[in-house]
């Protein structure tokens, strides 16, 4: 279990008991504890194999936190959480996931008008009902409704990184069976969605028979929700639900394109195709003989050969969601160096000790050497951060030597020193000017008063790009995928400003951010900006999710040239010139 996994149940439980009316001192145990957790910058289940007894040293973890952790690393899950919930009717524990609905209110809804699930609170706030209980209001009411249509339209997905994971446990399982031949992912996992439903794998396998064996038999599979001899679903333990076909090898192509989707791309797709006479299923492409109505296969055994009978250009996945591809395909105008991962030289949002990293500027370098990169930036916190031990100007300066120094010691790749600095709340900058001058690469972002009104969060930022020294805007939109809408803000009058200045967007693919998303790339890239993809990793390991923004990238149209860290070292500073 990952620490954000335990936290989530530990923050669950101190809902929980508070729900129950149960000892403050214990409630609020939970919840430090979970905070503390989220805050670690290492693996709990890297602490526990190094030394179990260092879960101990954790703030706010005791003896019985600890012992905690350990069933939950070695066994998945915690008994008593799940003791807990059964206490309660099934659906009630999901409204704790509503923005705006604390166990405090839960608690009174339930003891004054018996709401038990998600269905209940929606008909009592479209009801009014709400409005006779103290403390809450036709106000509350609708920012309810705005939760539950949020809650309702996330239900059951999971996000694109946890979902290519368990595709790529499954797929590895699958390989180890000769009898499979080709396996792909297809799906929304394949056109790369920031959220993903289930997941579809496509194969071919000698005998289809065994390979639906093979695949039900899958260790962590909980149930098999259909078994047929070419196509069945599994429900994986505390996962998703995985769906695989084995195809004819002669019709791959036709299935991989149908099972991609997205649905409203192949219904395009198949307008064109009738058009010119061509019928189109996951079987292939078919013409039909007027007179005797005779189906003949005119293309199937690979995508490529799909799209050449209907007239298009092959069109990457991450494209296929009927936002003007099918037009591109056929008139030859899709980008032509979409950008892909081999295209990144190198990682210019990284955090390291000197703020609230995990990893020495040693440890960054030798890992971005590993991934082939000619070149990183150290940017760690601003003051204002205080949680994350963030930089006053005389600490970053003496930090920017240090890491000169280690630069002209390590050989192989260029270590340069930049800042996060925070935009405050006034627009001014958190550092003063004589420091940002001394950066190599300076990055501004919002980590605090995000709830401001737009007029003034725009002005806000606008005035942020406005010093001169700024390289690069983080995380835009601020929206965490499960836990926050996002800074209310004019997008375009600041991509139109980004693109001015000469300032990146950046795509940042930390934690639960993918930010920029997809259509803001393609807006922003219209606009005239561009980009930079970052991890703003706290940890060497989380360097990798940078796929995830090349993929991001890809879904708003981003060519390489439009993103800074496609560039050549020399080109690259050249760009952060001011
Ligand atoms: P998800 O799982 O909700 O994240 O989204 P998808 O796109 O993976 O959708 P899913 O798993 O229901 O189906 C996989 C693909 O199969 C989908 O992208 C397109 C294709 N497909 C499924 N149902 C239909 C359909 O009714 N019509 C067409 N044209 N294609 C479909
Ligand atoms: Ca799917
Ligand atoms: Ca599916």
């Amino acid at each position: 279990m990952t620490n954000r996994e335990i936290s989530i149940i530990f923050s669950r439980i101190g809902d929980i008991l508070e729900i129950k009316s149960e000892n403050v001192f214990r409630v609020r145990a939970y919840r430090t504890a979970a905070q503390n957790i989220m805050g670690l910058a290492r693996e709990l289940s890297d602490i526990y194999a190094a030394n179990p007894e260092d879960l101990e040293n954790i703030p706010g973890i005791g003896k019985d936190l600890k012992e905690k952790i350990i069933e939950m690393i070695s066994t998945g899950k915690l008994k008593y959480y799940e003791a807990l919930a059964r206490e309660f009717p099934k659906g009630f524990l999901d409204m704790l996931s509503l923005s705006g609905l604390g166990p405090k209110k839960l608690k009174k809804l339930r003891d004054e008008i018996k709401i038990k699930n998600v269905d209940d609170l929606e008909k009592a706030c479209k009801k009014g009902k709400l409005e006779n209980i103290e403390g809450m209001g036709a106000k509350t009411q609708e920012k309810l409704l705005g939760a539950i249509e949020h809650f309702r339209k996330r239900e059951g997905r999971m996000l694109l990184p946890e979902a290519d994971e368990w595709a790529g446990k499954i797929v590895s399982y699958l390989k180890k069976d000769k009898n499979f031949k080709k396996i792909e992912k297809a799906g929304s996992l394949r056109r790369g969605k920031e959220t993903v439903g289930d997941i579809d794998i496509l194969t071919t396998a000698a005998r289809s028979k065994k390979a639906m064996d093979r695949f039900t038999s899958y260790p962590e599979t909980e149930s098999i929700i259909a078994k047929g001899m070419t196509k069945a679903s599994i429900q994986v333990t505390e996962g998703p639900q995985v769906d695989l076909r084995v195809v004819d090898a002669k019709c791959f192509g036709a299935a991989l394109q149908y099972f991609t989707g997205s649905k409203q791309h192949s219904v395009e797709v198949r307008k064109i195709a009738k058009g010119k006479g061509y019928k189109v299923s996951e079987y292939g492409v078919f013409s039909v003989d007027k007179k005797t109505g005779r189906e003949r296969m005119a293309a199937g055994k690979t995508e490529e050969k799909v799209y050449k009978k209907l007239g298009m250009e092959w069109i990457p996945p991450e494209l296929r969601e009927n936002r003007g591809e099918i037009e591109a395909a056929i008139k030859g105008t899709l980008p032509k160096n979409l950008i892909k991962l081999s295209d990144i030289k190198g990682d210019l949002h990284l955090h390291s000790v000197a703020s609230d990293g995990n990893a020495r500027v040693e440890e960054l370098a030798s890992q971005a050497k590993k991934k082939g990169y000619e070149y990183i930036a150290v940017t760690d916190h601003s003051k204002l951060i205080k949680i994350a031990n963030g930089m006053d100007e005389k600490r970053l300066l003496k930090h920017a030597d240090r890491v000169r120094k280690l630069d002209k010691k390590i050989k192989g790749i260029k270590i340069l020193v930049g800042i996060e600095v925070d935009i405050l709340e006034d627009g001014k900058l958190d550092l003063e000017d004589y420091a940002l001058r001394e950066m190599d690469i300076v990055i501004a972002a919002i980590h605090s008063r995000f709830a401001l009104p737009k007029e003034k969060q725009t002005a806000r930022i606008l005035k942020g790009l406005d010093n001169k020294y700024v390289n690069a805007l983080a995380h835009p939109s601020g929206r965490l995928i499960t836990r926050r809408t996002g800074l209310n803000f004019d997008l375009d009058k600041v991509f139109s400003k980004a693109a001015e200045e000469n300032i990146f967007l950046e795509i940042n693919t930390h934690g639960e951010r993918i930010d920029l998303n997809d259509l803001n790339c393609r807006r922003a890239g219209e606009l005239g900006a561009r980009f930079m993809i970052s991890t703003d990793a706290h940890d060497i390991s989380q360097m990798d999710l940078v796929k995830y923004g090349v993929i991001t990238a890809r879904r708003g149209w981003l060519e390489r040239k439009d993103v800074l860290n496609t560039y050549p070292l020399e080109k690259m500073l050249k760009e952060l010139k001011k």
